[in-house]
């Protein structure tokens, strides 16, 4: 039975690559559907007008009396539930979805969901990686690489999901097998009124879970639960029943479940406090799910890491230099000053600046004035950075990647590593976080 009924007609407002998703999904199963973006030029507008030149597109301003022709609208994360226009079709009996809700009604397999405001896409790729090595038949997307509706296939016995507090706003009833919020700190918040809307969505990824996984260093993770409901835990500290954590032995942490040593921390080839705290997370998702240990170890020991997340580029005259340009909010770049800025002999030279989303930046202050011998400044938002720092460091202003890479040659002294932790997004200087990291990457490794 494909769960959506054939005789409605929808909306799919968007056309990036959800919204092509959506659009292949639709036209497979016979529904008939027009598509809506509000920009002139959409991503995905000639894909659609190639595969599918029947459809009914409209671009530009949305119009509330076209959306109000269909039963249901499936709106794409980018687009914010409160535009105007949404609201209004809305408040006219017209149901808001979106792509998750689409595919947790179709999924046959069970769904392991991930969120948290960072290290999402490590976990994901972890726990993907964990399932491969047991053996399943595993699929691995959602906001991260392949959208959700491409990955629904009868062969799938497992599905690993990152999902955004964008994509879970839409999402009435998800019904995981596991799900998680890793950690909740400040980000997308020129969409959200505040962190306790941004919490909300993200506490959405429960709805219909079966078991949860929460991390104990974070209270704003555990999610309110009916009793019995099974629950695992992770964090750094030692473990008791049905938690993950650390344990020493000989001198010598360990990755460990209850009373149990797993794998001494030095096996891990991801770096830092935080990425202990990762490989922590996905065995608790993993054994939710019965993943074998001796797998679940076996990933552990291989995964080196993503690109972009603390990513060591080269060692230049004793200067390690390292890329963490997805580090796109101020938790995430915490992570990485206190997770990095404890693994090495000399300081941090910081690399940060860029869009701050409407972020407050003045966490960063202490663990910068601990870690770092200097921070250099570029982009949209660098002069709120600054104001947030005050003197705790020499800060240093640049107009460029480049300049700032031939400013932190000159700080860096042997022993101390340059980071490019940039606690923004990237839009104001570069196409994404991708190609502010490898522009970077590439400086570093022209330095003679
Ligand atoms: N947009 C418009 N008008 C529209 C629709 C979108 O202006 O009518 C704009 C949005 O404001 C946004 C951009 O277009 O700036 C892209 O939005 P989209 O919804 O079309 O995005 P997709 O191409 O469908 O990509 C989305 C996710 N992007 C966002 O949520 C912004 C991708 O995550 C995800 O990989 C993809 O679906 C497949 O599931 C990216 C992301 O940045 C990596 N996610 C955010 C994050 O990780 O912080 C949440
Ligand atoms: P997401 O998909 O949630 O953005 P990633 O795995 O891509 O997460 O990591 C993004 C950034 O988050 C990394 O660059 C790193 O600096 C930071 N990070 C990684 N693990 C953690 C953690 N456990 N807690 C906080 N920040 C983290």
């Amino acid at each position: 039975m494909s769960l959506i009924a054939s005789d409605h007609f929808r909306i799919v407002v968007g056309l990036g690559k959800s919204g092509m998703s959506l659009v292949r999904f639709l036209a497979n199963r016979g529904v008939s559907f027009a598509v809506a973006d509000t920009r002139e030029n959409p991503p995905e507008l000639a894909t659609l007008r190639r595969d599918y030149p029947q459809v009914d597109v409209r671009c530009g301003e949305l119009d509330v009396e076209f959306l109000c022709r269909a039963d249901e609208l499936y709106v794409s994360p980018g687009l914010a539930l409160a535009t105007p226009a949404l609201q209004a079709a809305a408040a006219r009996g017209v149901k808001l979805s979106g792509d998750i809700e689409l595919f947790a009604r179709n999924a046959k397999a069970p769904i392991v969901a991930i969120s948290g405001s960072n290290a999402k896409s490590t976990v994901t790729t972890l726990v993907g990686e964990m399932a491969a090595a047991a053996g399943k038949r595993v699929a691995v997307g959602g906001n991260l690489g392949t959208p959700a509706l491409d990955l629904l296939s009868d062969d799938v016995e497992l599905y690993v999901m990152e999902l955004s507090s964008f994509q879970l706003e839409t999402t009435a009833h998800l019904g995981a097998e596991v799900a998680t919020v890793l950690n909740v700190s400040e980000d997308h918040m020129d969409r959200y009124s505040g962190l306790p809307a941004y919490h909300l969505a993200k506490h959405r990824i429960f709805r219909g879970a079966r078991q949860v996984v929460f991390n104990r260093q974070d209270a704003l993770t555990r999610p309110l639960l009916g009793e019995g409901m099974p629950c695992w835990s992770f964090g750094l500290g030692v473990p008791d029943f049905k938690g993950f954590g650390l344990r020493e032995e000989n001198g010598e942490k360990y990755l460990a479940f209850e009373f149990q040593s797993l794998m001494p921390v030095r096996e891990l080839k991801i770096r830092g406090a935080h990425n202990q705290a990762n490989a922590l997370a996905a065995l608790a998702l993993g054994h939710a799910v019965g993943l074998p240990f001796d797998a679940m170890l076996s990933a552990l020991r291989t995964f080196a890491g993503l690109e972009h997340r603390c990513q060591w580029v080269r060692d230049l005259d004793g200067v390690a230099w390292y890329n963490d340009s997805k580090a796109t909010n101020v938790g995430a770049a915490l992570a990485a000053i206190e997770g990095l800025g404890a693994d090495i002999e000399g300081k941090l030279v910081l690399i940060a600046g860029g869009d701050g989303k409407g972020a407050d930046f003045k966490d960063l202050r202490d663990p910068v004035a601990a870690n770092c011998r200097a921070v250099v400044l570029m982009g949209r938002d660098r002069e709120l950075i600054a104001q947030a720092l005050g003197d705790a460091v020499p800060l240093v202003r640049v107009g460029s990647l480049d300049e700032a890479v031939q400013q932190c040659r000159a700080l860096a002294q042997p022993g101390d590593a340059v980071l490019l932790s940039p606690a923004c997004a990237s839009f104001d200087m570069f196409k994404n976080y991708e190609e502010r990291g490898q522009l970077f990457a590439r400086a570093a490794e022209d330095l003679a």
